[in-house]
């Protein structure tokens, strides 16, 4: 008996030498797809470490390869989710904002990941107005969702409300399926998809407690009076000074607005803070007034003497100390669930990606939110970790963007992608292999009139040079050039040096809008959307 398990193991050996199938059939790999809501690259230890350490999150990176060049085709939340899923751009997928649900005749990469034999889960924020399709299991944030004792859309239980901090309930749920529903036959595709930190940024009490105590350093750019840009940027809203929240975003108390008189920024200001702060049960509300009720009386104290750039300074500091403690939580989860993989055998065969559904401004050019081209919010954190696919510590600096990822992901799972679908694979990129990939993005944001008032416009991005047309009830061009002019501070579009470049760069976007089908008259057909449906 004692030479039962040698005698096996040569049992195996020997038959796995005759058939080659045994040894060579990979399996299918399993994909955990992590996106948190408005994550900005700038606020991610693996692409800067001015702001905040994110030790979990720069593991996958470390592990695997981080792009430095991702971005998204329309800077929005459920617009950018849907490009993810469907593979195609906004124009074609038909969610150009986040006012209108989401089309489910679309076909998305998780029904058919589904439909060739993978387990699909889903935990968190989708943001489409309806429930997933492709999926066996699902627990949803009703729309934005919210930080405290939050309501969950199921699958199976109806509608749920559960008491305790969002991100970490969304990781508990993310660990709990790994636990208890993985089918162990199958290859699983799970996306965790955090809340955090999208607005108005309502850290856990560990964090809170840590990060209003810090100061961050301010962008070069906090300043900025909008110079050598067009009515786009002027007349944008969503400057830290004039359009951010009193109490929903700096958490000013209502009655303190008012006894300071400090009028509502706008109209939902105050709701915004009885909707997040007022959810809290009384202990979490005891917890919260114990360290934001000090900070409102320090406020109290130096508002009445503070100039407009002292008080532009503040702001940015309240805004970081809140959006960076919602992050905190987002990378403790995203140890656990990466700690799970490892304690479960389950690193070796899994893709991990961690993303956003775009960029968001930290303050640079004055503003928070994102819809721009501008870089901040048109590129994306995006890393990716594939044991024996991709080789550790690596760097990507292509124009990637999250129109690519359905497609890679049916790649991997050796399911041909629907050839409608207009990303590009990245597992060559995963393999080092970086020719013959894209030189140039189509971007197109919609969302006007809403709210931060960004004008709609479409562009081209290439590694040089970015061209912009806004249009709508304004009809003007910006071009930049990337590489003397980081921070996008100056159009050139008219510049005589330029007018080389506008020509090329305009020939070329004209191009890209025919390959991606995208044309004036469905500029025009979604204008009218909003006209007719206001
Ligand atoms: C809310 C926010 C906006 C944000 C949109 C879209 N206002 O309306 O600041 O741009 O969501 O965000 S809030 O005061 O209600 O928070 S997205 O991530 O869903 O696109
Ligand atoms: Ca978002």
């Amino acid at each position: 008996m004692r030479f039962y398990p040698v005698f096996l193991s040569i049992t195996f050996f020997f038959v796995a030498c005759q058939s080659k199938e045994i040894v060579k059939a990979p399996k299918r790999p399993n994909i955990l797809f992590i996106m948190s809501d408005d994550h900005a690259y700038q606020a991610i230890s693996a692409y800067s470490k001015k702001l905040i350490n994110t030790p979990n999150i720069d593991r996958i990176a470390r592990e695997g390869l981080l792009f430095t060049n991702a971005c998204v085709t329309n800077s929005i939340c459920s617009p950018s989710r849907a490009v993810i899923l469907t593979g195609k751009h906004s124009h074609l997928n038909g969610k150009i904002d986040n006012r209108f649900p989401f089309d489910t005749t679309n076909i998305s990469f998780p029904q058919i990941l589904q439909d060739n034999g993978y387990q699909t889960a889903m935990f968190g924020k989708l943001h489409f107005g309806n429930s997933p399709k492709g999926f066996d299991q699902f627990r949803i944030l009703p729309g934005q969702g919210t930080y405290y004792n939050p309501d969950f859309i199921t699958k199976n239980e109806g509608e749920i409300k559960i008491e305790g901090y969002t991100t970490d309930i969304i990781t508990d749920m993310t660990l709990d399926w790994l636990e208890a529903e993985r089918d162990t036959s199958k290859p699983f595709f799970l996306a965790y998809l955090h809340k955090a930190p999208h607005r108005e940024w309502l850290p856990a009490e560990r964090h809170y407690q840590e990060f209003i105590k810090k100061t961050f350093p301010e962008p070069e750019t906090l300043f900025d009076n909008y110079d050598g840009r067009g009515r786009a940027a002027h007349e944008a809203e969503m400057n830290l000074l004039t359009h951010m929240n009193w109490a929903g975003d700096s958490k000013i108390y209502p009655e303190v607005m008012d006894e300071l008189g400090i009028p509502q920024t706008a109209n939902w200001d105050k709701q915004g803070f009885e909707r997040e702060v007022g959810r809290q049960t009384p202990t979490q509300r005891a917890a919260w007034d114990a360290v934001y009720r000090p900070m409102n009386e320090e406020f109290k104290k130096s508002y009445p003497t503070m100039t407009k750039k002292e008080l532009m300074s503040w702001r940015y500091q309240r805004y970081m100390q809140d959006y960076l403690g919602c992050i905190a939580a987002v990378d403790e989860g995203v140890g656990k669930v990466l700690d799970y993989l490892d304690k479960n055998n389950l690193t070796e065969n899994t893709i991990v990606v961690y993303t956003s559904d775009q960029g968001f401004y930290l303050g640079e050019h004055g503003w928070f939110d994102k819809r721009f081209i501008y870089d901040e919010s048109f590129k994306t954190p995006l890393m990716v970790r594939w044991p024996g696919v991709i080789k550790p510590g690596t760097n990507n600096t292509q124009m990637v963007q999250n129109l690519d990822y359905a497609q890679t992901f049916l790649e991997a799972a050796g399911v041909t992608a629907p050839d409608d679908m207009q990303g590009e694979s990245l597992i060559p990129l995963f393999k080092g292999d970086t020719a013959n990939f894209r030189d140039a993005v189509y971007y197109h944001y919609y969302e006007y009139p809403a709210v931060h008032m960004v004008k709609r416009h479409y562009g081209i991005v290439t590694e040089e040079y970015k061209l912009v047309h806004f249009y709508d009830d304004v009809d003007e061009w910006e071009l930049y050039d990337r590489k003397k002019d980081k921070n996008e501070m100056k159009s050139v579009y008219s510049d005589p040096a330029y007018a080389e470049v506008v020509k090329d760069m305009t020939a070329k976007l004209a191009a890209l809008r025919i390959k991606y089908k995208d044309n004036e008259e469905l500029d025009k057909k979604y204008i009218d959307l909003y006209k007719t449906d206001q």
